[in-house]
């Protein structure tokens, strides 16, 4: 077996700890081990000094100096993508395609970013006293903590990082402590690049070191990816000191699907959204709602393709769908699973928590005849779990998708423009994907939902500009 020793990370040092923390490869534990070390407040505090000491100075470079350091970051992050994803699909359970996909999708990133670091358009404008000028700037906030998940484990850093430094700011960051290390992979290359030291700092750990950086008072903004019940604690981490806060966490997102759609591709739609990447994602469809006319027919096809889809092990490129990512994770997704198996009503068509599957793998489980009042109706369920839910019409399933405290991804699988229009107008989701599934998104225009699914401005693209900096307006008379 191989063993993984982390290190923290902070103003461009190594700083060993002792092991508190360990993550196996979920599809081999005898393969793969990360041991982990924890940052306790007083190590959080040096990151954070690490990165006040720094900011200065990182502004200071300008904006020609950031923009190459992020795209030689982009670089690096290309030249290692083979070896980068190799360690996302042992450490996370992620297909080595999929994992290639996002390692790519982080470079990519970064170089968005790299060009945003040039474009941080100010505006002149003459001032209503006479002779004087005003000029409105976009100035970088700080230090900005940073908390990211494990289901992306290079692509939501690189959304939240890149952002960051592009506008001038400086980093504390932890990565969940089921994909730490990559996050200590990114960190290297971060390094490599020549990125100030101190302009990146990383701790490593769990719940009690999040909770340090969003409770330390030099830190001006806090971004988060993950559980609502931890987001919850940051944006009220956030209130007590005043920051700003944004953070992204689950759905339950719905595709709807009417009878006058391309019934193989909205299939494929569902498939998609619902079972790749064995449902770890916030914007997975866990909610089919489909024309009760079609239904059979749908239900059947959709059965046929996931039996087509192979569950195995992650490096090997046969492979559709992975493990889930942790023992804890598979506990979790069983329970759920079970407690809809044993609701009324529901009738599970494939798969199920009875599959006894080795390590973390979990069964594509799809369940039919799903009512507003089963748990998968409101609870996200974060592994490859869905339900088919049969609505009489269009409306019926429009009233369906917004019956959510949630709205992330909405989908609609339609030949209908009167359709498509009117759910772009109606549906509650921050992001509305017609004819697409509702995981699956572009990294240069804005992310983000409503309702209990997001909270914040909002991450990515242009959209990104809104959180990383503070609007300074400067008065000027001659
Ligand atoms: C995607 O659907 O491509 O944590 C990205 C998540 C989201 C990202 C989804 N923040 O799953």
């Amino acid at each position: 077996m191989q063993v993984i020793e982390l290190s923290h990370h902070i103003g461009g040092e190594l700083v060993a700890g002792e092991a508190q923390l360990a993550q196996y490869n979920p599809a081999d534990a005898t393969d793969l081990k990360v041991a982990i070390p924890v940052a306790d407040a007083a190590l959080v505090a040096k990151a954070v000094a690490s990165a006040e000491e720094a900011f200065g100075r990182f502004r200071d470079q300008g904006i020609e100096a950031r923009s190459d350091a992020l795209a030689r970051v982009a670089s690096l992050i290309n030249a290692q993508s083979d070896e980068l994803a190799r360690l996302i699909a042992r450490e996370t359970g992620k297909t080595l395609g999929d994992a290639k996909g996002e390692v790519g999708r982080a470079a990519r990133i970064f170089s968005f970013f790299a060009g945003e670091a040039l474009r941080i358009v100010g505006e002149r404008l003459e001032s209503t006293r006479n002779g004087a000028m005003v000029e409105i700037e976009y100035a970088p906030k700080g230090v900005i903590g940073q908390i990211t998940p494990w289901n992306f484990p290079i692509a939501i850093p690189a959304w939240k990082i890149a952002p960051a430094l592009a506008f001038g700011n400086t980093v504390v960051w932890k990565p969940s402590e089921l994909s730490s290390a990559t996050g200590a992979a990114l960190m290297a290359i971060i390094a490599k690049a020549g990125v100030m030291p101190g302009a990146v700092n990383m701790v490593l750990g769990a719940g009690e070191t999040g909770a340090a950086i969003c409770s330390h008072p030099g830190v001006d903004a806090l971004s988060f990816t993950g559980s609502v019940a931890t987001g919850k604690k940051v944006r009220m981490a956030a209130a007590e000191r005043g920051v700003a806060v944004q953070t992204e966490m689950g759905g339950v997102n719905a595709l709807l699907v009417l009878k006058d759609c391309d019934l193989n591709s909205a299939v494929e739609t569902a498939l998609n959204g619902a079972f790749l990447a064995a449902g770890q994602r916030c914007t997975a469809t866990s909610r089919i709602i489909v024309e009760e006319a079609i239904a059979d027919a749908f239900v059947e096809r959709l059965s046929l393709r996931i039996s087509e889809h192979r569950l195995g092990d992650p490096l090997d490129t046969g492979t559709h769908i992975g493990p889930l990512a942790s023992k804890g994770q598979k506990e979790l997704i069983s329970r759920q699973s079970a407690a809809m198996e044993r609701h009324p009503g529901a009738q599970l068509v494939f798969g199920g928590s009875a599959e006894a599957l080795p390590e973390c793998f979990f069964a594509p489980t799809l369940f039919d005849h799903a009512k507003a009042t089963d748990p998968i109706a409101q609870e996200e369920i974060f592994g490859p779990v869905a339900a088919v839910f049969r609505v009489a019409d269009y409306e019926a399933g429009l009233a369906m998708v917004n019956d959510s405290r949630f709205g992330l991804s909405a989908g609609l699988c339609t030949g209908s423009l009167k359709y498509s229009e009117h759910f772009k107008r109606y549906a509650r989701a921050g992001m509305l994907m017609i004819n697409l599934p509702t995981a699956g998104i572009d990294y240069h225009v804005p992310f983000g939902g409503v309702g209990a699914s997001s909270y914040g401005a909002r991450e990515q693209g242009r959209a990104a500009k809104a959180f990383y900096t503070h609007t300074r307006t400067t008065y000027l008379k001659a």
